[in-house]
């Protein structure tokens, strides 16, 4: 509880923040999206990590206020790195409970138009567990996000339940598969063997497939040799501010 109240005085104060983590394609080779990332810098517990605020946000009813928040700093940061020729896609994550709000598709569509940014300017990610919870309301809510022109994406794939049988009624861009895939990958037949298969499974269902947490070059070339389209983790970059991502961005794209 005290925690929420700290929460609602830090998006006051200033004590949010948002970092982006850029994610590499390979063909062609290079970066042209980055997910957004929220950071709380609490001025006496230190860094607060949003798997820990995220949840507490959503119990408290409070998640609309973030996600308001967080679509407008993603916003205003797209305006900056256009006028600077930095084009990529910034990828958000909603909550599944933003998907109820009636509102969500204009609150969108009047900021892009704020700012003149296409909707291809933006892709939301959203958590494969809680979407399985409602899988026709999802389904319902998704397409009318999609009709604005806005990318979507499965994250954290493979830690929900019945995932398998409902993949091919989700209307979604990309598949994310969750980093807990990636442990064991150099050594164990069959986590390669998992892995292998969620790739296909996920690429013939027409998505194209990311890989998170991916960390070290011996995975990525694993990976890449399963035909992964792109991935994320700390072997290509880490979360950056947007003054990093700035200086980096040569080397990336
Ligand atoms: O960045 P990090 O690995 O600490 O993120 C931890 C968790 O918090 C992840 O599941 C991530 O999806 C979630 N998260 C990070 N930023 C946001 C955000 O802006 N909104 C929502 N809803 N979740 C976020
Ligand atoms: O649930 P979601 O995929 O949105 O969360 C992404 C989280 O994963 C972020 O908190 C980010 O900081 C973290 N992350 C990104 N790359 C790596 C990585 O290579 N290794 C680990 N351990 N975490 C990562
Ligand atoms: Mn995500
Ligand atoms: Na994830």
């Amino acid at each position: 509880v005290s925690i929420i109240n700290s929460l609602v005085k830090a998006l006051q104060d200033g004590e949010l923040y948002m970092v982006y983590q850029p994610k590499q394609n390979f063909q062609p080779l290079g970066c042209n999206q980055v997910e957004a990332l929220m950071r709380w810098q609490h001025k006496t517990l230190g860094n607060i990590s949003p798997a820990e605020f995220i949840p507490l946000a959503e119990y408290a009813g409070m998640i609309d206020l973030i996600s308001q928040w967080v679509l407008d700093q993603v916003v205003i940061q797209q305006a900056k790195w256009r006028e600077l020729g930095l084009e990529l896609q910034v990828a958000v994550n909603l909550s599944t409970q933003d998907l109820k709000n009636q509102a969500l598709i204009q609150e969108i569509e009047a900021r892009l138009f704020k700012y003149q940014l296409p909707a291809n300017a933006l892709s939301i990610e959203l958590t494969e567990s809680k979407l399985m919870e409602d899988i026709d309301g999802a389904v319902l809510a998704i397409n009318r996000l999609r009709s604005i022109g806005v990318d979507i994406a499965i994250d954290d794939f493979g830690t929900g339940h019945s995932s398998l049988a409902y993949l091919k009624y989700l209307p979604v861009d990309e598949v994310k598969i969750d980093q807990a895939f990636v442990e064991g990958l150099e050594t164990d037949p069959q986590a390669k063997h998992i892995m292998d298969t969620s790739i296909r499974l996920a690429k013939g269902l027409g998505f194209k497939v990311t890989v998170e947490g991916v960390e070290t070059e011996v995975v990525k070339q694993i990976i890449v040799q399963m035909g992964v389209d792109k991935i994320q983790g700390d072997v290509f970059a880490k979360p950056l501010t947007p003054a990093e991502l700035e200086v980096k961005w040569p080397k990336l794209s």
